[in-house]
Parts: C-alpha cells; structure tokens; sequence
C-alpha cells in the first residue's frame, strides 16, 4: 500500500472505526502507537519511522503524537464520540463552507449539520472550502457568518490543524458565495 492510502486507512481508523483494526481509543481520541502499528499491520507493512514520517508530513498535519509518542489520535474529524479537547476560540468576522450543489435545497431548509461527524467544518477562505466541496460533486461554498453567530452565543473551535469547527449553522447565518470554479478544476 502506498503512503497516502496508508494514510487515510489510519484516518478512517482514528476518527470512525478503531475497531477495524483491533484498536482501541480513550475519552480523547488517543490510541496506543504500538496497538496502531500492529493493527496497521494486520493489512500493510508500516514502521515506526514511516508512521513518524506520515504525522509529520501529512498535508493537512491530521494526526497528533503525544510528547513520548507512546499515543497518537487524529486532530478531528471523528464521527464517534470522543473528546480531543478542542481549543475554544472566537472565529473570525466570515467563514466558508464548501460543499457540493446537490445539497442547496437542503442546506437552505435545514442549515449546516454535521452530517456522520461530530461538528461542522468550516474552511478560512474561498479556495480551501471549494477544495472540500469538490469531494462530493459539483462544488458550492457557502459564506458564514462566524461573527454575528459569535455574537449570537454560538461556540467555535479551532482544531490543532486550523479547522474551524461548530455544532450547526442555521440558515439565517447563511449566504451563497460566488466563485468560479471553472478556476477552482
Ligand atoms: C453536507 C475533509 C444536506 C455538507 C475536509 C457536506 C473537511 C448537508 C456533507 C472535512 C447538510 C458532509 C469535513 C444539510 C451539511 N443537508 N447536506 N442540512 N448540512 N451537509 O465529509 O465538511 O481530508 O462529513 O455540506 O477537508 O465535506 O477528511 O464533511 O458536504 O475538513 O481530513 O454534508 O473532511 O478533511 O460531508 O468535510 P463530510 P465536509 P479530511
């Protein structure tokens, strides 16, 4: 197996089913570095040096070791129900959502809903959420706004990789985002 499906059979791993691989993660998400490598292992060959390389390459930094590297977990994303301590923070004045033009009708009736995962991912500007968006079909990006849902009471957080992430966004929160996304192919 190469590196990124390496990559993304531990992301799948940490965040949604540890029990694919005989695994096991704690309240905050972290799963033992030896448990991981030998269920990894069940499937591909993987080393401690090469699992290193993966965190620290990673494209978008979506794993953490702790300081003795005896645990790792990914920085978001789950959809199980796990607390990874995600920093609270005041977001800024506008966030992006990207998604894809099937989900219009639907996202205008209902708003933003996590979907599988634990919260809502919004993206700090135009190009990355219509990065998001184009994995599942024709992309659209949504603009948010993060202040006035601040000022309204609603908690953000950022994850350790710089997602933003929130329970829900009501509609009223909601405006279509222009963008060419002849250029965004
Ligand atoms: C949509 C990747 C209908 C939502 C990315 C999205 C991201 C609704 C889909 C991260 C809806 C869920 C997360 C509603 C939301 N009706 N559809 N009311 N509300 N949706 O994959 O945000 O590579 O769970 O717009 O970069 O696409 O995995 O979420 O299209 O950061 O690290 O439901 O995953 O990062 O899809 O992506 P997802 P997402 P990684």
């Amino acid at each position: 197996m190469d590196k990124i499906k390496i990559s993304k059979y531990i992301a799948y791993l940490l965040r949604h089913r540890p029990d694919a691989a005989g695994i096991t993660l704690d309240e905050h998400g972290w799963a033992k570095t030896e448990e991981l490598l030998a269920g990894v292992k069940r499937t591909a060959a993987l080393t401690m040096e090469e699992l290193e390389e993966i965190v620290r390459t990673d494209e978008k930094q979506r794993y953490s070791f702790n300081a003795d590297k005896t645990r790792i977990r990914a920085n978001q994303g789950h959809s199980i129900q796990v607390d990874v301590e995600l920093t609270e923070k005041k977001p800024p004045a506008v966030l992006f959502h990207g998604t894809a033009v099937r989900f219009r009708e639907s996202i205008e009736e209902q708003g933003l809903l996590p979907g599988g995962r634990l919260y809502v991912h919004l993206s700090p500007d135009v190009e990355t959420a219509l990065k998001v968006g184009k994995r599942h079909g024709k992309p659209m990006v949504y603009r948010v706004d993060a202040g006035r849902m601040y000022g309204d009471g609603v908690v953000f957080y950022l994850s350790e990789n710089g997602v933003w992430l929130t329970k829900t966004v009501s509609p009223e929160y909601l405006e279509r985002e222009q963008t060419d996304t002849e250029q965004a192919k």
